[in-house]
């Protein structure tokens, strides 16, 4: 199958999820054909570049990498379909896409891994479940992981996230100082882009499409990344419109604060769950 081939789930009613292979990035969660996630119109579908939105894998490094691309090769190599899309007893559909070392990953990163992505389809939810594992007799390695999520909405400014009050963060806009946030939900109203650790389980975004609120669960995912380029780094990016920031905000459940270390033979799991309410 083509690297930019695509992998939808329907789940009828208008209710789908579409998953590119380069990156096993998904691109659209519509719920009764509402589109919830954010994709640019500058999105680059050459099967080379990371997709710039809906939800780009970040593994096995995030943020700037000495061996190999920004927030590493997950997102910009073709995944396999494990599982063809299949309708489950509870009317739900899922799927399963998985990659493992190569050439090309060994070049940057000498370890064997296998890594396994089920994606499930509800009606109003979005379920995501990963497993890592290190197959190697003897050698332990260690990662960061997240799923960069670029949420649609009609107005950022408008959006309230809940869950941070009190979590340190690392804010990447004042050269990685170290804060701790005080207010009960975090609005957005500049360039953002901040690294909180320790977060708790659950968060939930107001205001998201047609007015709606979107929860998050997150399962071993310890931390949350919050970003929004507004005007000045929009500019910056080739593949993102100048003025398309308003209508995203990510929100990003992540292992990057500190690295998770696999021994060998073990497996790392994480999950997480998006629900329109
Ligand atoms: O997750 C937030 C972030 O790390 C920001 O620092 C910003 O760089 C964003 O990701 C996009 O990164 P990208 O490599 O996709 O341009």
């Amino acid at each position: 199958m083509a690297a930019t081939s695509v992998v939808v789930l329907d789940r009828g009613n208008n209710t789908t999820c579409t998953i590119n292979l380069h990156g096993a990035t998904v691109v659209s969660w519509r719920v009764n054909n509402q589109e919830q996630l954010f994709v640019s119109k500058q999105a680059v579908f050459d099967g080379k570049k990371a997709i710039r939105g809906g939800i780009p894998f970040v593994f096995p490094q995030f943020g700037s990498w000495t061996y190999g691309p920004q927030h590493g090769f997950a997102r910009i190599v073709p995944w396999n379909l494990e599982k063809t899309p299949e309708r489950l007893a509870s009317g739900d559909v899922e799927a399963v896409f998985s990659i493992m070392d190569t050439d090309f990953t060994r070049s940057m990163w000498n370890f064997q891994f296998r890594l396994t992505y089920r994606l499930i389809l509800r009606e109003k939810e979005l379920h995501f479940n990963i497993a890592v594992y290190n197959p190697s007799k003897d050698l332990t390695f260690s990662f960061n992981m997240l799923l960069h999520t670029y949420f649609k909405v009609p107005d950022v400014r408008r959006c309230q996230i809940t869950g941070l009050q009190g979590c340190t963060f690392i804010d990447k806009t004042r050269d990685g100082a170290v804060y701790q946030e005080a207010r009960d939900v975090v609005t957005i109203n500049e360039w953002t882009d901040r690294v909180y650790q320790n977060t708790p389980q659950e968060h939930i975004i107001t205001n998201v499409v047609s007015g709606r609120k979107m929860r998050i669960q997150k399962y071993n995912f310890p931390d949350t990344v919050i970003w929004n380029p507004w005007v000045d780094h929009a500019k910056d990016m080739s593949d993102f419109g100048d003025d398309e920031y308003p209508n995203m905000v990510c929100v990003e459940a992540g292992h990057v604060s500190s690295p998770v270390i696999l021994l060998p033979g073990t497996a790392f799991e994480a999950s997480q769950i998006l629900q329109v309410m």
